[in-house]
């Protein structure tokens, strides 16, 4: 493990991972499906709170403005932060859910016509798969369905091979949170853009687990949610290409996205607020902020180095237990180890885990074709994050373990 990483000191920032759960020290290895809050965060939120909330964009009084100011240096905090080119393709949204939904909502039913096809991989959560079946019902597009390997890594050539003149836009999760598969995003952005295909990524699982720069992606969407990011819940950033985000019409109406209204028609406010209808969740974008301020004081390669080390761990323990099977062998991993135990629900696994202490997901992880494709009904899945520790992940197998031993 990397010696300069001192993660006792990062477990101290987090008030929630000093607790004991069923009488055993909490092992969260749940971070797939939500991370927990530095203090840094909440006492960013509470200070917000506290000292600065008011509506955004509308007062001329002084706590209006401090928390306008606050909303947007979040924006441009967020633009730093994966490296956009400008705050006008930074939208705060709720979550990776609705930032996919809104390119499909807004882009998908303007753009695509019968006949048109989407690409997406074999990985896809449900967030990108669902807005595009919709999209596609509306529009008469079809769906197409990039295969993956044995060990979960998209086959690149059937990839290509789906790239075909009605390719209108190729959607792809960076990184696959059932087998943890981090896909190629450079290689597919290219490829799709020497077709003069558009690019969305589902950066849900990558953003908080290494650096993202997405002009060095080249993409021309990337969504990601907040709180798989050490910030709050309900917010989410949808990044967009400004001049694709000018082109496209709002998807939702209300206060804030508008310029002008009247009973015969309305006209659009500026990017990014057209996409911004009702009052934001800005206490969220302060924390996310402030989660972003945190990472990167740890530094994003030296927490992708540390989670990689804890995944190499948990797959040699792992795989030394009879019965179990590792779903996800692919070259390139994130955090993420989903697996079975023989004769074992993966339900029943979770909750002996739980009375061990330690936290992980159990179930079908909004991923059904991926399941369909395994033959699995489900997996358990640990999934790691800035702050676990070897300990843990021994927690982790010695519980998995008496699993067997009760079940077995
Ligand atoms: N995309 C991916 C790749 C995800 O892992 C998730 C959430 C989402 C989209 C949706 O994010 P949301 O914040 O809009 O809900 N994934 C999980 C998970 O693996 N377990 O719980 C939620």
């Amino acid at each position: 493990m990397n010696p300069v990483y001192d993660v006792q000191r990062i477990r101290a920032d987090f008030p929630i991972l000093q607790q004991q759960i069923n009488g055993r020290p909490l092992a969260y290895l749940d971070n797939g499906a939500s991370t927990q809050r530095p203090q840094a965060v909440l006492d960013a939120v509470n200070y917000y709170e506290t000292h600065l909330h008011s509506n955004v964009h509308r007062g001329v009084h002084t706590l209006s403005q401090l928390a306008t100011d606050a909303f947007e240096a979040a924006r441009e905090r967020v633009r730093r932060y994966i490296n956009a080119a400008s705050t006008h393709e930074i939208v705060f949204v709720r979550g990776t859910t609705e930032a996919i939904n809104l390119v499909a909502q807004s882009w998908g039913r303007s753009t695509l016509q019968p006949g048109d096809e989407i690409v997406i991989s074999a990985l896809e959560h449900h967030a990108n798969i669902v807005p595009w079946q919709m999209a596609c019902a509306a529009t008469g597009a079809q769906l197409r369905v990039a295969p993956i390997d044995d060990d979960g890594s998209l086959n690149f050539e059937q990839y290509l091979a789906l790239l075909g003149p009605r390719t209108k836009l190729v959607a792809m999760t960076h990184v696959s949170n059932v087998m943890g598969t981090v896909l190629p995003v450079q290689q597919i952005v290219a490829a799709a853009r020497e077709r003069g295909i558009l690019t969305l990524l589902d950066g849900a699982q990558a953003v908080a687990h290494e650096p993202v720069d997405v002009r060095a992606i080249d993409c021309d969407f990337y969504a990601f949610s907040s709180h798989k990011l050490y910030g709050p819940t309900g917010l989410g950033v949808l990044y967009g290409r400004e001049a694709l985000l000018q082109a496209m019409p709002p998807w939702q109406g209300g206060g804030d996205m508008i310029r002008t209204v009247s009973y015969q028609s309305s006209t659009w406010n500026d990017l990014p607020y057209k996409f911004e209808a009702g009052t934001p969740h800005i206490s969220g974008a302060v924390g996310l902020a402030a989660a972003m301020d945190y990472l990167e004081a740890l530094g994003l390669p030296q927490v992708a180095a540390h989670e990689a080390a804890l995944l190499a761990q948990a797959t040699a323990a792992l795989s030394d237990i009879d019965g179990i099977q590792i779903q996800g062998s692919a070259a390139h991993k994130g955090g993420i180890v989903s697996f079975t135990l023989a004769g074992v629900h993966p339900h029943d696994l979770g909750t002996i885990l739980d009375h061990e202490g330690v936290a992980i997901r159990a179930g079908h992880h909004c991923a059904m074709p991926l399941m369909d494709l395994l033959g699995l009904p489900a997996t358990a899945r640990a999934s790691f994050g800035c702050y676990n520790t070897a300990a843990e992940v021994d927690q982790l197998v010695r519980a998995v373990v008496r699993a067997r031993e009760v079940f077995c």
